[in-house]
């Protein structure tokens, strides 16, 4: 049984590689919902849609979010409305969040409408919500408070980050199988995802971090910086912003109380010594995942880490 711990893009193209690999049914994957947002009245849940579109075959490729060939008639007329539309909901991709958000007010949980979707789409491994609670990330910036995909999307993370907030972490429950996934694992694996939104949301919900340090699971890391930055995303202005080491060995500090073994890229190699010192077991490899090939590799390397 292998448990990941998943944000978004990065998280799904190292998945894919995965489940090649591995059965799909052997595999859970923990997500996380900190990016959640209401917009237009309508819940939408970018990470586990993220991670769902791409273990069904289904997301677009390119742009690493949303779903395959989607159309956009929708935002275009809200957009006549005079709508803002800075946020790119595909008609196809708006279908899952009418859903869930008509699920919601008849009482389901999210993990409930997770399960319905996934057995939809037909795909057989385990996706859990990190929380069924609300559980929202904030950004502070020189201009205030924003929501994470506001920070990200609308203003292209150009914003100083002056701080990170994590809304309704003191009160959020994991989902039901969360805390079970990681503990009746042989191998969990930390994605290579933004080690503060992604990652730290995850830690951040009540009994996670601890059954990570209780389990018996190898747990193994995948670094998400590469050289010194990540391929996609803030998370190098967040690491700095919050006064950590922007490398491979700044992310596993932050992930040393659970830690067993890391993975990082060849470009960091000089970096082995030192995180070795610091008591786990580093494997040096290519983790720029382009083609299927690599996704494949890099899972590999990680099973046998
Ligand atoms: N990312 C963007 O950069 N621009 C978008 O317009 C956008 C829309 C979107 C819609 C649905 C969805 O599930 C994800 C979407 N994403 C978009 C990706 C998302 O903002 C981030 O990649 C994650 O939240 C970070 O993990």
């Amino acid at each position: 049984l292998i448990t990941a711990l998943a944000g978004g893009i990065g998280a799904a193209r190292f998945l894919t590689g995965l489940t090649q690999i591995v059965e799909a049914d052997d595999l859970s994957v923990i997500v996380n919902t900190g990016d959640d947002i209401e917009l237009f009245g309508l819940h939408i849940s970018p990470d586990i849609d993220i991670i769902t579109y791409t273990l069904a075959g289904i997301v677009d490729e390119e742009k690493g979010w949303g779903v395959r060939d989607d159309t956009f008639c929708c935002l275009k007329m809200l957009r006549e409305f005079g709508e803002d539309t800075w946020f790119g909901l595909g008609d196809r991709d708006l279908a899952t969040h009418l859903y869930r958000t008509e699920r919601l007010k008849q009482g389901a949980t999210l993990l409930q409408i997770t399960d319905e979707v996934c057995s939809v789409l037909g795909l057989k491994s385990k996706i859990l919500p990190m929380s069924n609670d609300r559980f929202e990330t904030r950004i502070i910036t020189q201009d205030g408070s924003v929501h994470f995909e506001e920070y990200f999307v609308k203003r292209r993370c150009e914003d100083d980050v002056l701080g990170v907030e994590f809304v309704g972490a003191s009160s959020a429950e994991p989902a039901p199988g969360v805390i079970d996934a990681i503990l009746n694992a042989e191998l969990v694996v930390v994605c290579p995802s933004n080690p503060i939104v992604s990652i730290g949301t995850i830690l951040s919900v009540a009994g996670v971090r601890d059954a990570l340090k209780r389990t018996d699971a190898r747990v193994v890391g995948v670094s998400p910086i590469v050289a010194g930055a990540p391929l996609k995303g803030p998370a190098d202005k967040m690491l700095r912003g919050l006064g950590f080491e922007v490398s491979a060995y700044g992310v596993t500090k932050l992930y040393l109380d659970f830690l067993d073994a890391m993975v990082i890229d060849d470009r960091d190699a000089a970096l082995k010594g030192r995180i070795e010192q610091l008591g786990l077991s580093v494997t040096v490899t290519n983790t720029v995942m382009k083609s299927l090939l690599d996704k494949i590799s890099l899972a590999k390397i990680v099973l046998h880490s």
